[in-house]
């Protein structure tokens, strides 16, 4: 089982993805993700110009062997360029190795640990009204729990709150607009955004306690600071959430300061969530052995593949840490599919965010993954269960987008 051929797709149907497409000479194929939201042909070049001419003659079936050999191999360690560019040829192998024993990847990971997985969906309002239709909307369409992002008297705009009009009455008419915010928008700058964290300190608990009062004690709730606080601004804002009793508090405190936890963990039982943007076990070394955290945040897609994830969430488990792997647009069908795969095999797992593809992306990569009842399950087919249509996929040719950033009042720029 020899890796014939090796192929890097990038398609933008809504947004953009990177795909690394891997042939065996028996003529099975696998798929991987290495999407990096608004460093995409980074990854495109790790993988096309120094990767790809590793793997063709290599044997598909050994997976770890591969992944050492990527990581040791090239000297220059970590990195999310490096860890997507790992993780995507770590998945396409994984899918291969699925289809090889015609099996999906789940079993091979050691079978499913529940019947599927809880999944959290993004509401957001600019006001209590439109966040409570929101939410509404959330929990008809089956979600049984939710993020909830709102807007700040004072900003224009907030990460995470959907802005246009069309956007808050959730049409899913051709793109999917319901979550505009989220794709890195497609401009030759990025736009910049305003932020006021004693504004948002101040509002957000009376939007957790209108929304409490709204829907009841028993609806788990979370919520996305991105990076915004001083670790005594993060300790605040646990303590005045904690009435409201959160599922968890998520990128309370800039990620790359481990030891900033410490302090928000003497203030308040707010549980934590951190790791979006970590991409190895070392990222997690300190918090988890000192229980800084509840939740792991890395995706499949951003910190080395099936292999390597799996070996963080097992280290996290030793300390009753759990996983709640990052679920955007941005990570593609393909990582989303091996996410719930991973999901459903370990003891650990703790929630996973979703936020459905739009229609266009679920024509290029035809998934086979099921959200019924609040719960995903990634389906029975051999290996992670994603097809890429090529005749699709090369209708969406690439567009630069960046993420927005942030300014505070007085020009300095903050963390987005
Ligand atoms: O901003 O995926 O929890 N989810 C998030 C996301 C991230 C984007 C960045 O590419 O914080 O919305
Ligand atoms: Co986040």
């Amino acid at each position: 089982m020899k890796i014939e051929k090796a192929d890097v797709i990038v398609t933008s149907p809504d947004r953009n993805f990177v795909t690394l497409r891997l042939q065996t000479d028996d003529g099975l194929t696998g798929l991987g993700d290495g999407t990096l939201n608004g460093r995409e042909l980074a990854v495109v070049s790790y993988l096309r110009d120094h990767v790809v001419p590793l793997l063709i003659g290599r044997d598909a079936s050994r997976i770890e062997d591969t992944w050492q050999f990527l990581y040791r191999g090239g000297y220059w360690r970590r990195g999310p360029v490096t860890m997507a560019a790992i993780a995507a040829v770590d998945v396409a192998l994984w899918d291969i190795k699925g289809k090889a024993a015609g099996m999906p990847l789940y079993q091979l990971l050691g079978g499913a640990c529940r019947t599927g997985l809880l999944a959290y969906g993004h509401a957001s309002g600019a006001d209590i009204a439109e966040l409570t239709e929101s939410i509404r909307r959330h929990l008809e369409e089956g979600y049984r729990a939710i993020r909830v992002q709102s807007g700040v008297p004072g900003l224009h705009s907030v990460y995470g709150v959907a802005s246009s009009a069309n956007a808050r009455t959730g049409s899913q008419a051709g793109t999917d607009t319901r979550y505009d915010y989220e794709p890195a928008r497609r401009n030759d700058v990025p736009v910049q955004e305003t932020w006021d964290t004693g504004a948002y300190l101040r509002h957000l608990p009376s939007v957790f306690e209108a929304v409490r009062a709204e829907f009841g004690a028993g609806l788990p709730l979370l919520h996305d600071a991105h990076h915004r606080l001083t670790p005594i601004q993060a300790a605040r804002l646990g303590k005045s959430l904690e009435p409201y009793d959160l599922f968890w508090l998520e990128d309370c405190t800039p990620a790359e300061n481990q030891e900033a936890l410490r302090l928000v963990r003497q203030h308040t039982t707010i549980p934590l969530a951190i790791g979006e943007v970590f991409n190895t076990i070392w990222d997690y070394q300190v918090i988890v052995r000192e229980q800084l955290i509840d939740y792991v945040r890395s995706a499949v897609t951003h910190a080395g593949g099936v292999t390597h994830l799996r070996k963080i969430l097992d280290y996290a488990a030793q300390y009753q840490i759990k996983s709640g792997m990052h679920g955007p647009t941005d990570v593609s069908p393909v990582g989303m599919a091996a996410a719930l795969h991973l999901g459903l095999a370990i003891h650990n797992f703790g929630i996973q965010e979703y936020m459905p593809h739009s229609e266009r992306t679920s024509q290029v990569f035809r998934q086979s993954c099921t959200f019924e009842g609040g719960l995903l399950h990634p389906g029975e087919r051999p290996g992670i269960g994603v097809d890429l249509d090529l005749d699709e996929s090369g209708k969406y040719p690439y567009q630069r987008a960046y993420l927005p950033y942030n300014r505070l009042s007085d020009g300095t720029i903050h963390d987005w």
